[in-house]
Order: structure tokens, then C-alpha cells, then sequence
């Protein structure tokens, strides 16, 4: 078998979406996600210009060679544009190698470890009150586990909370619009909310929250003993990572569970982290990890470290991710918890999904392959539309992370 033919679709149903398919000599195709959002045709250019040509006439059983090939070849090694498009290859081969074989991704991953994949909501409100009737919401949907953000007294807008009725959505059409920030306000607010939910909601319910990335070491340990009597499942990129060894700080003083890892592109991003066990949980999305293969080897390695899987599952991931998403959390042991954003109705015009979601758990379904198509037809009737994520400042101006 060969690759004849590897396309590059973008699309915008609600969302912009980046989706490669690769087309073989036998009819047989595969699609993987190259969504990378705000930067989404960096990742077209790399795909159509450098990636594509070079894999016409490869033979797809080969996953692991053309991995290599792609990640070691280019000299240039990692980065979010490198590894989205190595990821969106390396999810259409897997998606191949299952309908050739016929069955579905998770079997050729060592099958399953277990029935259902818990996933977490997203609940948001523009303050305390609103957020808690938000988590009752998603609780009565059937969640068991949902990440609460709330707006904060004297912030005008923040992070994961929706500004008018519709779902929020991190991305923004236009130009990049600017919000505002204050430390102090947030940690002098957030543990009023999570004594409000476990009052209101018992001990029951995993609560999660994501404080992404606006903390210095010590204000996220700070925080993390804050919220102790809490027990929350987790708290999500309280620090940047890229000092790896600043989590030695926030572990020394806190109990309260740590995730990080959404911007991470590979092992490498982790390494300390993992291996000094500073983390819980690793959040690396299929789609920005280099795909299923190398996810893999970090899920491998993070498991003799007591580090669980968390993957991120915003908007910006399509369905294509999501998919392959949950055929991996279904078959690997160190499975945590999975993040589900569901995406608007429009999408559905253009992608479908065999993954199914119940009473709090998520299914990938018995599809050969991933289990999700894309029709390229309805695509084209949403052309792409440029969408920016914010820009974030400190109160005095200081560009600040967002
Ligand atoms: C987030 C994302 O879901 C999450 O945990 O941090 O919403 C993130 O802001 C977006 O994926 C950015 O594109
Ligand atoms: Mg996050």
C-alpha cells in the first residue's frame, strides 16, 4: 500500500479547523487534526509545503518510520508547528492502520483497560453564584467531575468565563482583543468559591479548576493550601512550564493534586516534571504531542512516575483529536480523567464522530480506525476566519500571560 495523495482542509463550522487527509492507493484514507488555534495556517504552510510531498509513495503501515522521519529529517527538531503537523500524520496512519485492519484504534493500542473514559465539563459564570448554579448544571447532565471558573470582583473579564449567553469559546474573531489581570484579586477570591461548591455539593463531585498559567511558584503553593480543604481533583497550570524545576516550589508546599501541559510538544517539555513526580497529572493533547505515537511513550514513561493522564479537549481540538483522544485513554493503565468541551451543533455539518458521551463517561465506539469522517463538500461552505486567543495584561499594563 501507498500514500497517492495527502490533502489539507480548512474549515471553519463555529470554529477554524485544520484537518489532513492521506489517501492510498487502495481507496483507504486516514484524517488527522492539525489544528493549532490562532496560528491555524502556519501549520497549512508546513503541512502543504514541506510535509505533504515527502510522504507521497511511503507505505502507511509504517507509522513509527515515517514518525521518525518527519520528527529527525526536518533537522528542525519540536515546536508547536513541527509536532501539530507530525501530529495530524501520525493520527491519519493510525486511522488507516485501523480500517485496514479492521478494527478500532484502542485494540491496536493493547486494547482496552477499561469500559468508560470519565471526562470533566466545563462550567463558567460570570460570578460566584452564576458559577455555582453553572456546576449543578453540568452536574444534573450527568458529569462526575467539572472544572469551575467564575468571574472574579474587580476583573472585567477572565479567563474560561463566557462574556455573553453563548458557550464560551477561547479564540475570538479579529485581531487579538486585550483583557486585563490582577493576582491578588484572583487569589484572595478563588477559595470563596470552592467552600460555596463543596457546600452546596458535598464531598461527592471531582472539581477542578485551571488557573492557566497566571501564577508565580510560590503564589500557586499559596493557593494550592488554600484550597486543601477542598480537595479538589486538580489544579491545571497554576505556573508556566517552561522552568520545569519551579514546581519543585508549589510540590513542597501543597497537597492539593497538579496538571499542566496543554502547550506541551513532547517528552522533553516534561521530562523533570515527570520524573521528580512534581506533577499529577499530563495534559498534552494527542494534537499538539506529536500524535498518538509519541503520546505514548510520554504516557509510558509518566506511568512509572505515578503520573496519570489528563488530556486537554477544548473547542480547538476537532473531533479527529477527540476521537483519537479517547482511544487512547481507553487502553492505556495511567488513564486520569479527560477534558470535554463540546463543540457547537454547526460542527456537525461537517465532521461525524462514532464517540458517544453518557451519564458522565465517554465511549470512542467499535469503528474501524478512529471513527470519525469529514466531508469535504460541506467544508468548503465554511471558509476560513481568522480568530486570535487574548492577549492578557496586568492592571498597571505589564504584558502579562493569558
Ligand atoms: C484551556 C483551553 O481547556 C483548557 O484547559 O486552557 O481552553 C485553552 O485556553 C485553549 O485550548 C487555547 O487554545
Ligand atoms: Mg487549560
Amino acid at each position: 500500500m501507498k500514500i497517492t495523495e495527502a490533502r489539507v482542509i480548512v474549515t471553519s463550522p463555529g470554529r477554524n479547523f485544520v484537518t489532513l487527509k492521506l489517501i492510498t492507493d487502495e481507496g483507504v484514507y486516514g484524517i488527522g487534526d492539525a489544528t493549532l488555534n490562532g496560528r491555524e495556517k502556519a501549520v497549512v504552510a508546513y503541512l502543504e509545503d514541506h510535509v505533504c510531498p515527502c510522504l507521497i509513495g511511503k507505505d502507511p503501515a509504517n507509522i513509527e518510520d515515517i514518525w521518525q522521519y518527519l520528527y529527525k529529517g526536518a533537522y528542525w527538531r519540536r515546536g508547536p508547528v513541527t509536532m501539530s503537523a507530525i501530529a495530524a500524520v501520525d493520527m491519519a496512519l493510525w486511522d488507516i492502520k485501523g480500517k485496514v485492519l479492521n478494527t478500532p484504534v484502542y485494540n491496536l493500542l493493547g486494547g482496552k483497560s477499561r469500559e468508560k473514559i470519565m471526562v470533566y465539563a466545563h462550567a463558567n459564570g460570570k460570578d460566584l453564584e452564576h458559577t455555582v448554579d453553572e456546576v449543578g448544571r453540568h452536574l444534573e447532565m450527568g458529569y462526575k467531575a467539572v472544572r469551575a471558573q467564575s468571574g472574579i470582583p474587580g476583573i472585567a473579564a477572565t479567563y474560561g468565563v463566557a462574556k455573553g449567553k453563548e458557550e464560551y469559546e477561547p479564540a475570538e474573531k479579529g485581531l487579538p482583543k486585550e483583557t486585563f489581570w490582577s493576582t491578588e484579586k484572583y487569589l484572595n477570591f478563588l477559595p470563596s468559591l470552592f467552600k460555596r461548591l463543596r457546600d452546596e455539593y458535598g464531598d461527592d463531585p471531582n472539581l477542578l479548576h485551571d488557573c492557566h498559567h497566571r501564577l508565580t511558584p510560590i503564589e500557586a503553593a499559596r493557593l494550592g493550601k488554600d484550597l486543601e480543604p477542598y480537595h479538589l481533583f486538580w489544579i491545571e497550570d497554576a505556573v508556566t512550564a517552561e522552568l520545569q524545576e519551579g514546581f519543585r516550589v508549589v510540590r513542597q508546599h501543597t497537597t492539593t493534586p497538579l496538571a499542566v501541559g496543554e502547550v506541551f510538544n513532547t517528552i522533553w517539555d516534561a521530562q523533570t516534571l515527570i520524573s521528580e513526580q512534581l506533577i499529577d497529572y499530563i495534559r498534552t493533547s494527542l494534537a499538539r504531542g506529536g500524535g498518538i505515537s509519541h503520546m505514548k511513550k510520554v504516557a509510558n514513561f509518566a506511568e512509572l512516575y505515578h503520573v496519570r493522564t489528563g488530556f486537554h479537549g477544548a473547542t480547538d481540538l476537532s473531533p479527529v483529536t477527540m476521537a483519537a483522544a479517547l482511544h487512547f485513554d481507553l487502553s492505556v493503565n495511567n488513564f486520569g480523567i479527560q477534558e470535554h468541551m463540546p463543540h457547537q451543533e454547526i460542527l456537525n455539518e461537517v465532521f461525524s464522530y462514532n464517540y458517544t458521551f453518557e451519564d458522565g463517561f465517554m465511549y470512542p465506539g467499535d469503528a474501524p480506525g478512529l471513527g470519525v469522517d469529514i466531508d469535504e463538500e460541506a467544508a468548503s461552505k465554511f471558509p476560513y476566519d481568522p480568530a486570535y486567543l487574548p492577549v492578557n495584561r496586568k492592571e498597571d499594563g505589564t504584558l502579562f500571560n493569558w
